[in-house]
């Protein structure tokens, strides 16, 4: 009945969904409204990556309101600013009020491949934007239905993750205690290290310490975020192979897709890990023909929603490239979105790094992420499986 709709009625006009017109069934699950709130979290301690360091997260926390009351919520994390890509908060809240809030008020929240095309219709990329907006959807419409996020995602296959640790300090003694301390509490046991903020020469010291300290008990992964070039790459690999990292990380610029897949012919290096060089399902398929990565980390941030995710996931998967689940640190209420994803894959082999929730000094939930024996869990309950806790929105909102 529904795709039999004339097209000019499926455009809708005024704004007001055509499709719950023609289903009773569906108009409760209508978006009444579309709230974003800038949000701002201190982290522990300063986190340093190539080309940012931080001392606080910012959000944009989207509140999905339906017509039967239901609210759903999504957040939409970045770092340092719009220096690991493009979007920063406030650009993300001018976009959500300013074009992408309005091309969704009226419309049903479950229809959400329809809700995901009005977006893209809306505006290009802005994929942190719509990723939220996305999870507060999917949010929504499962405690309307009492139903697990996973269960709208082809259902859960894991409920637990291994989860890594990012070692963001520079100062490799203080990063030996950060570990032992993690080791010690079984909440990590793989670090993925930071480096390209000073230079190969000293990230190249400070990992043969970490990787002789750590040898045997914990797994170490390498993140450049872009730093090196291919030169510096060639040079650096075949030892980082030797110390046993497990997994290098966007060593080079995104767009050098080139230089990864000459990387991948090296004799000797560890597995390469896309990262900020896949956000849409396109360039997923890019780097796949191009054999430029044997892993890719998927991020909401990056993919504009969960649909998108599991698509670059299939795509992926299609090609045998593992996957990880990756993040932008972001608070418990990004982090359930993402594993709610996450769980719904058959296999994630190279595990997640939701490790935000441990950084920040608080939370945004009333329940935050639970680590239990260096895994990550995923959240039971209706929806995303939290519940947002209106009192710590309040005393972390910028306004
Ligand atoms: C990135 O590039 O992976 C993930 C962990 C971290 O410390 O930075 C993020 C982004
Ligand atoms: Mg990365």
């Amino acid at each position: 009945m529904i795709n039999k709709l004339p097209q000019a009625v499926l455009q809708g006009t005024n704004g007001e969904d055509p499709l719950a017109l023609f289903s009773p069934y569906g108009k409760d699950l209508c978006i009444e409204s579309v709230t974003s709130t800038l949000v701002d979290i201190p982290t522990v301690r300063s986190h340093t990556l190539a080309h940012t360091s931080v001392t606080m997260q910012n959000y944009v926390l989207v509140k999905v309101k339906l017509q039967n009351g239901v609210e759903g919520y999504g957040e939409a994390a970045t770092l340092g600013g719009p220096r690991w890509s493009e979007e920063s908060v406030e650009a993300i809240k001018v976009n959500i009020d300013t074009y992408l809030a309005p091309a969704v008020i009226g419309h049903r929240a479950d229809l959400f491949v329809h809700l995901e095309t009005r977006l893209r219709a809306a505006a290009k990329r802005n994929n942190a934007a719509k990723g939220a907006m996305e999870s507060a959807f999917f949010d929504a419409v499962g405690k309307s239905l009492n139903l697990p996020v996973t269960a709208f995602l082809g259902g859960c296959v894991v409920d637990r993750f291994p989860v890594v640790w990012t070692l963001g300090l520079g100062d490799v003694d203080r990063e030996i205690a950060e570990g032992e301390e993690k080791l010690a509490r079984r909440l990590h046991k793989t670090f993925k290290v930071k480096v390209g903020a000073r230079t190969p020469e000293e990230d190249m010291h400070r990992l043969r310490r970490l990787a002789r300290e750590f040898e045997g008990r914990a797994d170490l992964i390498v993140d450049a975020n872009q730093a090196w070039d291919e030169t510096t790459s060639i040079r650096l690999l075949p030892e980082l192979a030797e110390l046993q990292i497990h997994l290098v990380e966007q060593p080079v610029a995104a767009w050098n897709i080139g230089a990864m897949s000459r990387l991948r012919l090296l004799q000797q290096r560890p597995p390469l890990m896309a990262d900020e060089c896949v956000f849409d399902e396109h360039d997923m398929l890019a780097v796949l023909k191009a054999s430029a990565a044997d892993a890719i980390s998927l991020k909401l941030v990056k993919h504009g929603g969960l649909l998108a995710l599991k698509r670059v996931g299939a795509i992926a998967e299609a090609a045998g490239i593992g996957l990880y689940g990756g993040c932008l640190l972001e608070s418990s209420v990004g982090a359930a979105a993402h594993l709610q994803a996450f769980a719904t894959f058959s296999e994630l082999r190279w595990g997640v790094e939701h490790f935000g929730p441990q950084i920040l000094t608080d939370d945004l939930v009333e329940t935050p992420m639970q680590y239990e024996d260096f895994n990550i869990l995923l959240p039971e309950g209706p929806g995303m499986g939290v519940i947002i806790d209106q009192e710590k929105v309040r005393r972390f909102s910028r306004t």
